[in-house]
């Protein structure tokens, strides 16, 4: 019995030690100390000894079980602290490593170019009005001096909603709400959305518009060419001259289409502005008596200027662009450049 016992103590101690995972030396306790384990095989044998000896062998069986079991806590901790080991390894972070680089969100090129011109218009004193995209053809027409079978209404130009109902094509019946509901002196600009059915490098069926519009009782066309050479001088520089030319709008009476020195030569002459040295940005003249009556004004009591231009066509100058649908695209490489 004694070199029984001496056998398992080996044994066992061995097959703890050799244990390589916790789930080994589980199936070992199991083997050990289960109902059909070495041990509990070896007590039933002390039934078989002379009752003299019983004690004797219970106790160096006691003892061996005590020491098995110290032996599996041991093991099992070396083991826990192996495989944590291996973990914290196999896991660790190198916080000295590049971290990586943030997206920086920023506001759209039109809409950079937008705020700066409301921020020049701001300095010159005028608000900012804005109104509904769909329109009626009363506002976006008639109310602007645009009777039934005047061109400008045509399918071809126009994205009509309905008999009545159309996208607006300017932001100028934003203007004849704003005359309808107030009382002059009116200093207003109007940022927005425009449609037009038209689509190619230099057109999109949804651009952005600026006008503006001063009302007052008097008015004079001098005025509105200083206050657009000033817009144009804080827009691109100080060095930029402008000039007028007689144009028409059926909404303004006389009107004129305004220059810029060319931006891409300095007005030398180049392929942009095809040797002129001069580039087109805007439109503009006095507010055409009939527009007065359409929004209940007497055109014998107030004069006003307004203006019109295309913010976008401002930004392709500003940032030197030269297909308008690059703005359309979403393109990050193209965005992330501005
Ligand atoms: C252009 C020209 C222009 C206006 C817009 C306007 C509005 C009212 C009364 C009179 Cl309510 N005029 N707007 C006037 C002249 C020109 O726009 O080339 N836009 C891109």
């Amino acid at each position: 019995m004694e070199a029984q016992i001496q056998q398992l103590r080996e044994e066992a101690l061995h097959a703890v030690e050799s244990a390589a995972t916790l789930q080994e030396l589980e199936s070992v306790r199991v083997k050990l100390f289960g109902k059909k384990g070495s041990l509990s095989l070896l007590r039933r044998e002390l039934a078989h000894l002379p009752k003299s000896e019983r004690p004797r062998y219970g106790a160096l069986l006691t003892e061996l079980q005590r020491s098995l079991e110290a032996a599996l806590s041991r093991r099992r901790e070396e083991l826990r602290s192996a495989e944590l080991q291996r973990r914290l390894q196999a896991e660790a972070v190198d916080v000295t490593l590049p971290g990586r680089r943030r997206l920086l969100g920023r506001p759209h090129p039109i809409t950079q170019t937008l705020q700066r011109m409301l921020e020049i218009f701001h300095g010159l004193g005028y608000e900012v009005a804005e109104g509904p995209e769909i329109e009626t053809e009363w506002y976006n027409f008639d109310a602007l001096n645009t009777p039934a079978h005047h061109p400008a209404r045509d399918m071809h130009d126009t994205f009509y909603l309905s008999d009545e109902l159309l996208l607006r094509t300017h932001t100028s019946p934003v203007q004849a709400r704003v005359m309808e509901q107030r009382k002059p002196p009116i200093r207003i600009v109007v940022p927005g959305r425009v449609y037009r059915r038209d689509s190619d490098i230099s057109h999109s069926p949804m651009f952005h518009q600026l006008e503006g519009l001063l009302v007052d009782r008097s008015a004079r066309f001098s005025d509105l060419k200083g206050t657009l050479a000033a817009f144009a001088r804080q827009m691109f520089g100080e060095q930029t001259r402008v000039r007028f030319r007689p144009s028409f709008f059926p909404f303004t009476e006389p009107s004129a289409e305004v220059d810029i020195t060319c931006v891409f030569c300095n007005g030398e002459g180049c392929r942009v502005c095809k040797q002129s040295g001069w580039l087109e940005v805007l439109g503009c003249g006095s507010v055409d008596p009939e527009v007065f009556k359409a929004v209940g004004y007497d055109p014998q009591e107030v004069r006003g200027f307004a203006f019109g231009m295309g913010v976008d066509r401002m930004a392709m100058l500003l940032f030197r662009i030269d297909d308008i649908r690059l703005f359309f695209e979403n393109d990050m490489r193209f965005l992330t450049q501005f």
